[in-house]
């Protein structure tokens, strides 16, 4: 059946960048967009159904391409102990950090840890949201990055937005492993990951490249066993200090690099000639209060796509809005609300390797948009947070939330 949907206008984000069509319409059949373009031009045809959008503005459905939206407990009182001058590599040093919150998941049952990540991915689903991404990372075993993966499968299959699951088993070092980074990575590679993704739940790979995490030559041990089970690659890197993380993940051909406040213009040039992603997080810049800014002029020098995400997790960013994000990479990051938009629709699909079919709306793309009752587009990133009047579609059908 073909629907119908017109009187708006449109921030297509089509051909790879920022372009509208004012007074447009869609016509969306099965799920897909099947034409597009000013409503003058609208070939004639029946329509099942039509639907006025009263000069609404239309995006892509938002994309939030790095979450970590599964865990155990909360991390409230380590942020009152920061606001008191403890800094995040002093807490992560005693015991707390993601090992606290690696204790809390692995208590957490199947269903807590659903009920509990449900409640967080509505708050972004409400904001617009259709795709995102959820990392494991928080078990650190493999039955309790298990527990999490299905859950994050869970929460594709109940709720009204699509899941691409990561496994980043290499987030930390687990208790049981302590001082015996080798020895995890060589679990990772030997057990968890074989039978992790030959149990179908993971669609791509991620690691953290830190001083206070995992060096490159660890990860990089990490990515070739993902590559032999063909599997995309992704990596935390550059975050708190040079690495060159971001390098080596364009060497395997990653979806993404994130984070980058410390990545270098010869990380840029690399990342460019991969079309590896930069995806930026002002959410973890701002709540760590961070002061190197990542490098906006070499990536927008060699044409780095950037995309922006919340890196929703307990610890570095407990940011339930993706529309404040693109609110903080303007203010933070000196984006402009247009580049911010493509960050969080075109560019953050790139980044999650669903650029054929999400990200932009063209034909043959699927019908996931969302109509915002706002007057011009950077509206979007000028409002921080709040629940802003909308109608989310996904697939061409309305999502009640
Ligand atoms: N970088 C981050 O910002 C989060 N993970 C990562 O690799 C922090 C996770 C946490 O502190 O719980
Ligand atoms: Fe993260």
């Amino acid at each position: 059946m073909k629907t119908l949907w017109q009187h708006c206008n449109v921030a297509t984000m089509a051909n790879g960048t920022y372009s509208i069509i004012e007074d447009a319409a869609i016509v969306t059949r099965d799920g897909y967009i099947e034409w597009l373009g000013p409503r003058q031009q609208l070939p004639t045809g029946e329509y099942g159904q039509t639907h006025g959008l009263e000069g609404a503005w239309v995006t892509p459905g938002l994309i939030d391409c790095h979450t970590h939206t599964v865990f155990g407990g909360n991390r409230s009182g380590e942020f009152e102990q920061r606001l008191q001058g403890v800094s995040y590599a002093e807490i992560a040093a005693a015991g707390g950090g993601i090992a606290s919150t690696v204790r809390a998941t692995r208590a957490a049952s199947e269903d807590e840890l659903f009920d509990s990540a449900r409640q967080r991915l509505l708050c972004l689903l409400r904001d617009g949201v259709t795709s995102v991404e959820i990392k494991s990372g928080y078990g650190l075993s493999l039955e309790s990055e298990r527990k999490i993966l299905r859950v994050i499968r869970r929460l594709g299959e109940e709720l009204p937005v699509t899941v691409r699951s990561t496994c980043l088993a290499a987030h930390a070092l687990p208790p049981e492993f302590k001082d015996r980074a080798d020895d995890y990575i060589e679990h990772i590679c030997n057990e968890m990951l074989p039978a992790l993704a030959a149990e179908g739940l993971v669609d791509a790979v991620d690691a953290f490249c830190e001083y206070l995490a995992f060096s490159p030559a660890q990860v990089e041990r990490v990515f070739k066993v993902a590559q032999q089970l063909g599997l995309p690659v992704k990596l935390h890197a550059e975050q708190l200090s040079s690495l060159h993380g971001s390098s080596l993940a364009a060497r395997y051909q990653a979806l993404s690099a994130d984070h980058l406040e410390f990545m270098t213009e010869e990380d840029a040039i690399a990342m460019a000639a991969s079309g590896t992603v930069a995806v930026l997080l002002p959410g973890a810049f701002y709540f760590l209060r961070e002061t190197q800014l990542p490098p906006m002029e070499a990536l927008r020098k060699h044409g780095v796509k950037i995309a922006i995400a919340s890196d929703l997790n307990p610890g570095t960013s407990p940011g339930l809005s993706l529309r404040l994000m693109l609110n903080m990479a303007c203010t933070l990051f000196r984006m402009t609300p247009e580049e911010a938009l493509a960050g969080v629709t075109l560019h953050a699909a790139t980044a999650l390797g669903m650029g054929e079919t999400h990200g932009s709306l063209e034909p043959g793309k699927v019908a996931d948009f969302v109509a915002w009752n706002i007057d011009r587009p950077a509206d979007l990133a000028y409002w921080l947070g709040g629940d802003l009047d909308k109608r989310v579609v996904r697939s061409g059908v309305d999502v009640a939330l």
